[in-house]
């Protein structure tokens, strides 16, 4: 059984519906379900978009790393996933950011998260679930937080 954080993120098509739908979608293939705070957040990249919801979840699975990127893609796709353009707006985006303690570069796949260090809305929600966490690479994620601790983002819910 592997622990498993996944970022969720949309923009698009109601993002807080998107959001709740998807977390119903991985109670189905999870243990152990946790979900974060959903955020607001400012888009990275094009300021020319809709504002972001985000959140992290964190779950047990038996999954290997590929096939929980397929059941991932298959939701993304069941929701209608439309993305307009590269760093643009999508109805819905399931990234992995860590899979057990695993670095993983595949053609399919980079695990951690190539960017997650530098992205306040997925360090932010991340601490929420696990603020002992230590990444692959030894970072802390205490010392990651300390950098977005004065973060402007709402809370819904
Ligand atoms: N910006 C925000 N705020 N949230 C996201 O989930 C997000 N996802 C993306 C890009 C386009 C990089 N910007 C984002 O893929």
């Amino acid at each position: 059984m592997a622990t498993v954080y996944v970022a969720l993120g949309s923009n698009l098509e109601n993002p807080l519906e998107q959001l709740k739908q998807a977390v119903v979608s991985l109670k189905n293939f999870a243990k152990n379900f946790d979900v974060s705070p959903f955020y607001g957040s400012k888009p990275l990249g094009p300021q020319d978009q809709p504002d972001y919801v985000n959140a992290v979840a964190k779950f047990e699975t038996e999954l290997s790393p590929i096939e929980l990127l397929d059941k991932l893609q298959s939701i993304e796709n069941e929701q209608g996933r439309v993305r307009l353009r590269r760093w643009g707006e999508r109805t819905l985006d399931l990234d992995i950011l860590l899979y057990d303690n695993q670095q993983i570069e595949s053609e399919r796949l980079t695990v951690p998260h190539y960017d997650m260090h530098n992205r306040e809305f997925v360090i932010v929600p991340l601490y929420d679930l696990a603020p002992e966490l230590t990444l692959p690479n030894g970072m802390s994620l205490e010392n990651l937080f300390q950098k977005f601790k004065d973060h402007q983002m709402v809370i819904f819910n």
